[in-house]
């Protein structure tokens, strides 16, 4: 799944795709380099985010969701029940619900849903997260979700454990590792760690890095989470992304793109 947001604000490509027609150009990169999915987004997330009225969120969003949907899956990153609705109109057909808001617009449209786990809201969610057990706590609420879900009729169900969404370092890095644990739970499972915080902090010498130096962890955590068996990888960085997709192995343990003709003449 590749990111695409149309917003002056994100945290790593913000500014960069404000323009529709570089939204579009953008998009349809991502589908040449091999993306499966592309997920729009025209409200910021990231901690300290201000909301954006829906107006300017359905205009910065629905061009570029219409100009994309003949070419790839797209998804409709947002907070708000009506710009999902609006995105699935106008041919998204997977809701990435970031804030439990819109379970039933994706039932009533036939769309897909992803469930994310989110402590408080963007605007204060880092401020002091806390859990007794974080996995626990986390993949219990993403389990009370699912059975919302199928229960309104979805059949495409995502759980995401929401990494740096009302998360600390430690509670991060517990739930990364405990992704074999939720993926042996049965729903398919999103995961996005692209060029976030925490990346900077483990991966950085002395000064925590900036996004623009987080590509490493980024395809690390990446590649951890493919062999751990998830489903899709949200990512910013598609092209490396889908290269190492190639060379994990699948749930038969061979790599996808390995030839046994060539290996064999090594
Ligand atoms: N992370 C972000 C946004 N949407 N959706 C899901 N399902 N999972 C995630 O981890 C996730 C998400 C934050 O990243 P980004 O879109 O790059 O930044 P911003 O929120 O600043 O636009």
């Amino acid at each position: 799944m590749g990111v695409l947001n149309v917003t002056p604000d994100s945290f790593y490509d913000g500014g960069r795709y404000l323009a529709h027609e570089e939204a579009i150009a953008h998009g349809l990169e991502m589908v040449k380099d091999g993306a499966d999915i592309v997920d729009v987004g025209g409200e910021s997330s990231r901690p300290g985010a201000e909301p954006v009225p829906e107006q300017e969120e359905l205009r910065r969003v629905l061009p570029v969701v219409e100009a994309l949907s003949p070419h790839v899956r797209v998804s409709i990153d947002t907070m708000k029940p009506r710009v999902a609705e609006a995105a699935c109109r106008s041919g998204a057909s997977l809701v990435n619900d970031l804030a439990n808001t819109s379970t039933q617009v994706a039932a009533t449209m036939g769309a897909g849903l992803v469930v994310m786990h989110m402590q408080g809201t963007p605007k204060t969610m880092q401020d002091d997260p806390h859990y007794g057990d974080v996995v626990g706590e986390v993949f219990s609420e993403l389990d009370k979700r699912v059975k919302i879900a199928r229960h309104v009729g979805i059949k495409e169900v995502y759980v995401d454990p929401g990494i740096g969404f009302g998360k600390t370092l430690e509670h991060n890095l517990a739930l990364l590792r405990a992704l074999p644990e939720l993926v042996a739970a049965g729903e398919p499972v999103l995961v996005g760690t692209s060029r976030k915080s925490f990346i900077g902090r483990i991966s950085g010498s002395q000064d925590p890095l900036g996004p623009e130096d987080r590509f490493e962890g980024s395809l690390a955590t990446a590649v951890w989470a493919m062999a751990a068996g998830v489903s899709i990888v949200r990512v910013h960085d598609v092209k490396a992304t889908v290269a190492a997709a190639r060379l994990i192995g699948d749930r038969e343990g061979a790599p996808t793109g390995t030839d046994p003709q060539r290996s064999a003449s090594r």
